[in-house]
């Protein structure tokens, strides 16, 4: 039975990683999370306290880090600040733990030899044209557009030198744009299926054009606990299910399965620097580890997740208001800065 330190598991990822390990294997899970608004504690309800432990706490905290890191076989490391608006009005704790946060972590696996899995984002290769016949592999160079996607390139490439310089047992992956259940209110599909459910009309940002490649979040589970078992030291695998999609498309398709005009939504103001296009070529995890996608229906796992959300109203309710408050005064000072 392997001891895993989980980061950012009571997150949206994190915990669907811990609920898809706790069926998939024997593990004793440790969660350490700050709990950040990003978190949930609604999430951890159904994990089996048996095999499940929530530790409280900041991955920035050397001590608290190093006390961890030396009893657990393996660090599955997916805390972050990671939502790109938040990280262009206040960068700063986007520096501090994704950047620092990772450093204390390696530092301490180095020092108790422990195995480490680093997740990242597609975002580290910048964006391409919508017309770029090329899609992100492990080798394109890295280019990042944001404070968010900036400080996660340079937490994987203190991970690359860790494995370099010191030798520590660490494998990197780079996902595209996760969707499903826990997902933070904030991020676009949950967004736009809670506008609808509270009577509020979606909210596309610019002319919709910008493609994201959609990835459910249990496939990503899957492929890390593969990486996690069977990926070589210091590799980095590209995770991605080829459901490249344009924004306006994708709502769209959550218009009508929730029974609404397709063009009931509002235009807003543009996000500054925003990305236009990612796409992920995973050859190498489906030919070298074996892994492929199951969840590749976009319309079934939005339709899915629009239930999810429809039947978990106490999950999300109480941090919605909030939200769309934040996303109002980001607007605004997006406006005054224009
Ligand atoms: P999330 O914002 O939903 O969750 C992040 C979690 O980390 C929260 O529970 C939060 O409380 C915790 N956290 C934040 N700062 C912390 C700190 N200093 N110490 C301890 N815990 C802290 O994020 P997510 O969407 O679940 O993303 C998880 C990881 O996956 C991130 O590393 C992100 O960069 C990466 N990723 C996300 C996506 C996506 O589509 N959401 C895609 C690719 C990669
Ligand atoms: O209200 C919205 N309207 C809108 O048009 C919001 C919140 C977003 N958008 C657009 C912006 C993006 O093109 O939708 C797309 C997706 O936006 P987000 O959900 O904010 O995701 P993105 O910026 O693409 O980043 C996500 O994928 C990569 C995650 O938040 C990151 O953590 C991950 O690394």
């Amino acid at each position: 039975m392997k001891r895993i330190l989980v980061t950012g598991g009571a997150g949206f990822i994190g915990v669907n990683y811990v609920h898809h390990m706790i069926e998939h294997s024997d593990s004793a899970i440790t969660i350490l999370d700050k709990m950040t608004y990003a978190a949930n504690r609604q999430s951890l309800d159904l994990l089996p306290p048996s095999r499940v432990k929530l530790i409280v706490g900041d991955i920035a905290d050397a001590v608290l880090v190093d006390e961890l890191v030396s009893k657990h076989d393996v660090v599955v490391h997916f805390a972050a600040e990671s939502h790109n608006d938040n990280s262009l009005h206040d960068p700063g704790v986007f520096v501090r733990t994704n950047v620092i946060g990772t450093f204390e972590l390696l530092e301490a696996v180095r020092r108790h030899d422990v195995r480490f899995h680093h997740i990242s984002t597609d975002e580290v290769y910048g964006d391409l044209a919508l017309d770029d016949p090329q899609r992100f592999t492990e080798t394109t160079p890295y280019n990042p557009s944001s404070p968010y996607s900036s400080t996660k390139a340079s937490s994987d490439l203190l991970v690359r030198a860790w494995v370099r310089s010191f030798g520590i047992n660490a494998t990197l992956s780079n996902c595209s744009n996760n969707y499903g259940p826990f997902q933070h209110v904030e991020k676009f599909i949950p967004r736009q299926i809670t506008n609808v459910l509270t009577g509020a009309k979606p909210k596309l940002y610019g002319d919709g054009t910008n493609v994201r490649d959609w990835i459910h979040v249990r496939d990503h589970s899957s492929a890390v606990q593969r990486i996690v078992e069977q990926g070589q030291s210091g590799h980095t695998y590209l995770i991605g299910a080829d459901g490249e999609k344009n924004n306006k498309d994708v709502l769209r398709i959550i218009l009508r399965l929730m029974g609404e005009a397709e063009d009931a939504f509002d235009h807003v103001i543009d996000r500054p620097g925003h990305d236009l296009r990612y796409a992920i070529d995973s050859t190498i995890l489906r030919s070298e580890l074996g892994w492929t996608p199951r969840y590749t229906d976009i319309e079934s796992g939005l339709s899915q997740t629009i239930d999810w959300y429809s039947n978990h109203r106490t999950w999300w309710e109480p941090g919605k208001a909030k939200t769309e408050n934040r996303y109002a005064q980001q607007l605004q000072m997006t406006s005054e800065a224009t």
